[in-house]
């Protein structure tokens, strides 16, 4: 196949992986749907595919990946800067040469037998200032379907690539050569130890190899769009997060825009698309997990949506809790590892749906409610489970969600998972004192009765697996961002939907209600409504916060609202002793800010 490019730089770098890969054959890639459907219909034949009922979910398919492979590998990521001290401790760091030449021994003939497959992609809309160009060269024909519907791919990509532009290479192999006759798996990919996700900052290099999954895969997502770009963001003066994009519109037309930074699995997708239940108050989608931000002309903070698609959580997502989200997923989808039924649908745990029976994520044959010898409930899809979706099919996506001049940023939001503590809203008192609050957020790992100190885990920013450099200096990076914005700079906020009483229930029903939040929000940016000032920040003011129809006990809302000075004491001997793993590299302005609430909290 003749290359449809000049890029001399690109044909250098392919015919390089070419030799030392040695696939079988070599295709570029077009994003095209004639591409799409022959791509499915091999994999339909090799049994890694499954073509789901047309009449129930027209075009689209189910796999099931190897239990070995089934979530990104944090453990097997890796900032292999020059120095170790930029990578900085939230990071694992081998030297790049060192690196490389482990990894080069693993590439090495690593495509024998499978087909290499070029896929240039727009990182944001083509052609935007603030999109960036990617090549991913991979040997899974699972990552070219699922690449065209998370990127832009297309010829035109090549044609703004030119004969000299610059792009960023994402070399990835599942790491599974095939000898002649030998049969494939039904999902290959290499053992853990040999599992390689690997970030090369100083040349805007990715190298994966040995998994086939989601953000290990997918090179584009938190490889590229988070740590090279977070990389490039601080060289250049921009935002590279972990952020939710959505347009907030009030009765009287007026538009907020607001961007939220939860850890994984802490509801980004879901507040991304929520359904507002304040009457006249609209939620738009702009995007579910990464926002790209940069100073507009006139000083404020500009933000896109880098992806094309989601790639969200699938159990728990229903009518109920995020009906926009499966509306998405409605045709054209990719599922992976939840249940195929007997009729050929996809199902998983609180789908709000019955399954009378089907084939489990192992490939085993499923009923719900069926449980293992030790009497533990058999899941049907495995917990990180998930869809790939357009997001054009959204019914909330935002007009502006492709304007490449992006949307102005009012309002950030920072938060976690905390069943304690916590309350459901509060306001930073200014900007820094906001980078604060987002540096030292912190969520569960698991939904734990107790705020006992093992349990949370310090997230700044929701970033912790995907800074692509130290964290002490990200944190500096978000101060000069404010010095840079000024009095433009977002507003900041820090929500926790998922405080518990002391039976282990939610406080708070969360969801569309969240919009209630929202409001609140938007009405102090407008000086609509005042807060009251405690130790911690800014509160709602009694009754400023709507709670008219929600069946909320006062004592209830008082725990919910609650600010306990000796819980928030407790935790800052935690603060202070994640914040100084950061060393020298620690900003002096986050122990300033530290101090403050130290002293606020007597
Ligand atoms: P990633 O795609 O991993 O980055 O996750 P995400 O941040 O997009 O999380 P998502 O929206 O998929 O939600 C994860 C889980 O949190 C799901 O089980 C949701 O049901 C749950 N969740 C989301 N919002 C709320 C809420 O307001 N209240 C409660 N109680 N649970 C929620
Ligand atoms: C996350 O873990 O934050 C995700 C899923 O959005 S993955 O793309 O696999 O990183
Ligand atoms: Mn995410």
């Amino acid at each position: 196949m003749s290359a449809p490019t000049k890029n001399k730089k690109l044909l250098a770098w392919v015919a390089e992986v070419q030799k030392m890969c040695t696939p079988d054959r070599v295709v570029w890639c077009d994003g095209s749907k004639v591409e799409y459907d022959r791509l499915m219909a091999e994999m339909v034949a090799s049994g890694m595919a499954i073509k789901l009922n047309e009449k129930k979910r027209p075009n689209s398919f189910a796999f099931n990946s190897d239990p070995s492979d089934v979530a990104r590998v944090e453990n097997r990521t890796y900032i292999a800067s020059l120095k170790e001290e930029d990578a900085g401790p939230t990071n694992n760091w081998i030297d790049p040469v060192e690196l490389k030449k482990t990894m080069t021994a693993l590439y090495k003939g690593c495509m024998k037998g499978r087909t290499m497959y070029v896929i240039p992609f727009s990182m944001g809309p083509i052609g935007s200032d603030i999109a960036k160009i990617g090549v991913e060269i991979t040997d899974s024909p699972y990552v070219v379907v699922n690449m065209q519907i998370m990127t832009r791919m297309s010829p035109k990509v090549l044609e703004v690539l030119g004969d000299e532009g610059e792009f960023i290479p994402c070399l990835h192999s599942i790491g599974a050569p095939l000898e002649p006759g030998q049969k494939d798996s039904r999902w290959p990919c290499a053992p853990i130890e040999q599992k390689y996700i690997a970030h090369f900052p100083e040349e805007n290099l990715i190298w994966s190899y040995g998994s086939g999954y989601g953000g290990n895969a997918l090179l584009g997502k938190k490889c590229l769009a988070l740590r090279i770009a977070s990389n490039m963001a601080r060289k250049e003066g921009w935002m590279a997060e972990h952020m939710l994009i959505l347009r907030f519109t009030n009765p009287q037309g007026k538009k907020f825009h607001i961007a939220a930074a939860f850890p994984s699995a802490c509801g980004k997708t879901n507040l991304a698309m929520l359904q507002s239940t304040v009457p006249g108050w609209k939620v738009e989608t702009i995007g579910d997990d990464i926002a790209w931000m940069k100073p507009g002309k006139d000083g404020r903070l500009y933000a896109i949506n880098p992806e094309a698609g989601f790639f969200g959580v699938a159990p728990g997502t229903s009518k109920a809790s995020n009906p926009m989200a499966l509306e998405s997923c409605r045709k054209d989808a990719i599922f992976t590892n939840v249940v195929v039924t007997d009729d050929l649908d996809i199902w998983w745990e609180d789908m709000g749906v019955e399954c009378t029976g089907g084939t489990d994520w192992k490939g085993k044959p499923f009923k719900p409610g069926q449980k293992d010898a030790e009497g533990k409930k058999i899941l049907g899809a495995h917990p990180n489970s998930r869809f790939t979706a357009r997001a054009e099919l959204c019914p909330v996506i935002c007009a502006d969600w492709e304007n490449p001049a992006g949307v102005p940023i009012d309002i950030f939001v920072f938060g976690g998972r905390r069943t304690t503590t916590m309350p459901l809203v509060h306001e930073a008192l200014d900007f820094n004192h906001g980078v604060y609050m987002g540096a030292t957020a912190a969520s569960e790992a698991t939904a734990a009765a107790l705020d006992v100190k093992s349990a949370i885990r310090f997230d700044p920013f929701a970033m912790t697996p995907f800074i692509g450099y130290h964290a002490g200096d990200y944190m500096n990076h978000w101060f000069e961002m404010g010095d840079l914005l000024g009095d433009k700079a977002p507003r900041c906020f820090y929500v926790n939907w998922f405080r518990k009483d002391k039976n282990g229930k939610w406080l708070w029903p969360g969801f569309g209600e969240n919009s209630r939040v929202l409001k609140w929000m938007c009405e102090r940016v407008e000086s609509k409504v005042g807060a009251k000032e405690t130790a911690i920040g800014l509160m709602p003011k009694e009754g400023d916060l709507t709670l008219d129809g929600l069946n909320i006990p006062a004592e209830d809302w008082a725990e919910l609202m609650k600010v306990d000075k000796e819980l928030f004491k407790a935790t800052l001997d935690d603060a202070r002793e994640y914040l100084a793993k950061l060393g020298s590299k620690l900003p002096a302005r986050m122990m300033v800010q530290f101090e403050a609430l130290k002293k606020r909290l007597g």
